[in-house]
């Protein structure tokens, strides 16, 4: 199968997180949506990434999708508890997160626009939902280890890309001063080889 993907997107790292923690064989096509033509556009009306190929021809989108797809394909490294309690609080966690990089991303797009184009308005609204976010991702987390339960699950693999995205576009958000427990759990997920392997490659 091949991910189309940008070695930047968060909700596409969400997904090499998953891949790697099933591990799961894959081809990275790495797309830029900046192109109107981009390769993924063909397999995705939304013309967004990540879409997951799948060796049949079916394209596989968005990335909440993708990830419990390949959640139920092998048993190796369950990420979603099947109970359904625990699978809606992850996925909520999941929802969070992706509303996060949602903002975050509006608001790097917005700032391509020529600066006569820009609405300042619409940016703070995104900045807000960053703000919210974070906050009640850091009163969820409390001082527990993993977003849910005892162990890594899609909660972790979609906060982790949330937040290290903030880094790479946001540095003057300062989430890790104000929520020292993200920070925490951050400095545990940037060990993981999951989230290794799918980091931005340095130039
Ligand atoms: N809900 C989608 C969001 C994906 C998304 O926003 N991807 C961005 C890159 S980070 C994109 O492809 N944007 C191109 C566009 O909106 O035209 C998902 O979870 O996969």
């Amino acid at each position: 199968m091949k991910l189309f993907a940008s070695h930047t997107s968060p909700f596409a790292r969400k997904v090499r997180v998953v891949l790697f923690e099933k591990r799961i064989e894959y081809d990275l096509v790495v797309t830029d949506v900046s192109n109107p033509d981009h390769p993924a556009a063909q397999l995705n009306p939304l013309g967004k990434i990540p879409v997951l190929l799948l060796d049949d021809g079916t394209a596989v989108y968005d990335s909440a999708v993708i990830c419990e797809y390949l959640d139920t394909v092998t048993p190796v490294g369950r990420l979603i508890p099947d109970d359904p309690r625990p699978r809606m609080l992850v996925k909520r966690w999941e929802a969070l997160a992706d509303g996060l990089m949602d903002a975050a991303v509006a608001i790097v797009f917005e700032q391509r626009r020529p600066a006569g184009e820009r609405s300042a308005a619409y940016l703070q609204r995104q900045r807000g939902k960053i703000d919210q976010s974070l906050q009640q991702l850091a009163v969820e987390l409390g001082e527990r280890a993993y977003c849910h339960g005892e162990s890594f699950t899609l909660a972790d693999a979609a906060v982790g890309s949330a937040l290290f995205y903030l880094d790479l576009r946001f540095a003057e958000v300062p989430w890790r001063e104000e929520h020292p427990n993200l920070q925490r759990l951050t400095e545990r997920l940037e060990k993981r080889k999951s989230f290794e392997e799918s980091a931005v490659p340095q130039a």
